[in-house]
């Protein structure tokens, strides 16, 4: 069994940049839950709550969140600014909402300037489901349970499950 640090914040802080982003959630959640991740959801803008977004960034930096997961459609700056505020691994997910179909978003958080990087990994509430998968890949590293949880999904996966 591993002892982990007690922190006061979820391990996986699922930023959405608006309330029409929520979608994505229920996608991510069964497998966050599958896995035993602790995990929060937040909404703050990048473009339109830049304060809220620092405040709580920073909370759930410092109160021990180890993955952040950024969601946002258009000009999705949101996990770029996250991924500019914390030293922790950030995946984005772009989503389809505005006339460019995701295509915006995804290209805003593909391309992040050296030494920034996020990753993005597919778009759309469909695609959110490998943010949580992602998520407890990295955590897998230092953490047998959540290892055994992962492990346990790929075997299933390798039975024709999804
Ligand atoms: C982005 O603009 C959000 O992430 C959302 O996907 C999109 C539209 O936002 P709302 O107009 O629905 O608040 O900032």
């Amino acid at each position: 069994m591993t002892t982990r640090k007690k922190t006061t914040e979820p391990r996986v802080l699922v930023l959405l940049g608006s309330a029409s982003d929520l979608p994505v959630i229920e996608k991510m959640k069964p497998l966050l839950e599958r896995f035993g991740l602790t995990y929060g959801v937040e909404i703050a803008s990048a473009h339109r709550q830049p304060a809220k977004l620092h405040r709580i960034l920073k909370k759930a930096d410092r109160g021990g969140t180890e993955v952040f997961v950024a969601v946002a459609g258009m000009a999705a700056h949101l996990p770029g600014v996250v991924a500019s505020l914390t030293a922790k691994p950030v995946i984005g997910v772009p989503v389809a909402s505005g006339p460019l179909a995701g295509v915006d978003a995804m290209l805003s958080m593909v391309q992040m300037p050296p030494g920034v990087p996020v990753a993005t990994v597919a778009v759309g509430s469909a695609g959110a489901r490998n943010a949580a998968v992602l998520a407890a890949r990295i955590l897998a590293l230092a953490d047998p349970q959540v290892a055994a949880a992962l492990a346990a999904y790929r075997q299933e996966m390798a039975r024709g499950g999804r």
